[in-house]
């Protein structure tokens, strides 16, 4: 049985989906805080800081690989820093002792965020000191080396990926820093107008989340020989200014996108512009299917479907 923690998020919404048409839709279970109605999938409600609970769901349906997706994100991570470290390190801790002790494979994505201000902010390379200065990019720090530790002293089978932004338009994100390239598309069809909160020039590695789900499950799917790396492997597809896709949104939509930087325009500030994908590409065959012309077809006809 296959467990996604985190299930009802912008990642979850997607690869249960993914899963689901992969494993057939009895081998996967979600799990998130809340509930949710008429859900489409067996559904365990957990805090995965509830220790107890999170492994009698695992030992009660006999899970043997684990999709962690529980976490908080880099603008709410701000907001809130000792949410955001007990979700995102003592949460993974909880996850990573009961893939000890029922041996299973894990796969726990980490994010452009582990890097900071000082590295290369141009092909930002695989190998390079991690010195992030938001507490979420600490935690993911913390994740990659709590996942190097348990892969290296307990051998227990973990990959992951540092996500760029993703982009996508079953589920609009909240609490994160790329979430303006999101909400820009939801609102250019909803409202004809967007108030962005980083300045034009901004510049971040983004990804559409077709993309990130086919890397996710092509990762997971590599022979585990061919890995150089495991839980913090660098993925590219795009980067852009927020100027560049208002302009192309603009090209399908007539829509007035304004500019207005808050505290994340600090956050964005302090992250790659793009980045250097090469081991990702030679270990295990990584390579984008979507540049920012087809992501946006993709999304203003998706989004222009839901508004009718
Ligand atoms: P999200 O915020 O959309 O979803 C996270 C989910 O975790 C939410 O549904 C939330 O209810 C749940 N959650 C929060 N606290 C919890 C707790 N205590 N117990 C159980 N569930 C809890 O996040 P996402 O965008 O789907 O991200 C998933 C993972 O991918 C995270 O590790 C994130 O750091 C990483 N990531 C995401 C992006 C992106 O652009 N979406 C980029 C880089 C990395
Ligand atoms: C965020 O902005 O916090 C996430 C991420 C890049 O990790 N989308």
């Amino acid at each position: 049985m296959i467990l996604v923690t985190g299930a009802l998020g912008q990642i979850g919404t997607e690869l249960v989906l993914a899963l689901q048409e992969k494993h057939g839709k009895d081998k996967i279970i979600a799990s998130d805080l809340k509930e949710p109605e008429n859900y489409d999938c067996k559904f365990e409600k957990c805090d995965i800081l509830d220790n107890e609970n999170y492994e009698r769901i695992n030992k009660e349906n006999g899970v043997d690989t684990v999709y962690h997706l529980a976490a908080i994100l880099s603008a709410a991570g701000e907001k809130n820093p000792d949410l955001c470290y007990d979700v995102n390190v003592k949460g993974l801790e909880n996850v990573l002792k009961v893939a000890k002790k029922y041996n299973q494979r894990l796969f726990c994505p980490s994010s452009i965020a582990v890097f900071g201000p000082d590295v290369p902010r141009e092909n930002t390379p695989q190998n390079v000191e991690l010195n992030p200065k938001t507490v979420y990019g600490k935690t993911k720090v913390k994740g990659e080396e709590l996942c190097d530790l348990y892969f290296n002293e307990h051998n227990i089978d973990i990959r992951g990926i540092r996500y760029p932004g993703l982009i996508s338009w079953k589920h609009k994100p909240s609490g994160g820093t790329t979430d303006y390239a999101v909400e820009m598309y939801f609102d250019a069809i909803e409202k004809g107008e967007y108030v962005c909160f980083v300045n034009e020039d901004t510049r971040l590695p983004m990804m559409f989340m077709d993309d990130a789900i086919r890397a996710t499950i092509q990762l997971m799917d590599a022979p585990i020989e061919s890995l150089n790396y495991h839980s913090n492997y660098n993925l590219s597809s795009m980067s852009f200014s927020a100027k560049e896709l208002a302009d192309e949104i603009s090209s399908h939509v007539d829509f007035n996108c304004i500019y207005k930087p808050d505290y994340r325009q600090d956050i964005a500030n302090t992250w790659p512009i793009s980045i250097d994908d090469k081991d990702a590409r030679s270990d295990w065959g990584w390579e984008p299917k979507f540049d920012i012309t087809k992501m946006t077809e993709e999304m203003i006809t998706n989004l222009r479907r839901l508004n009718e």
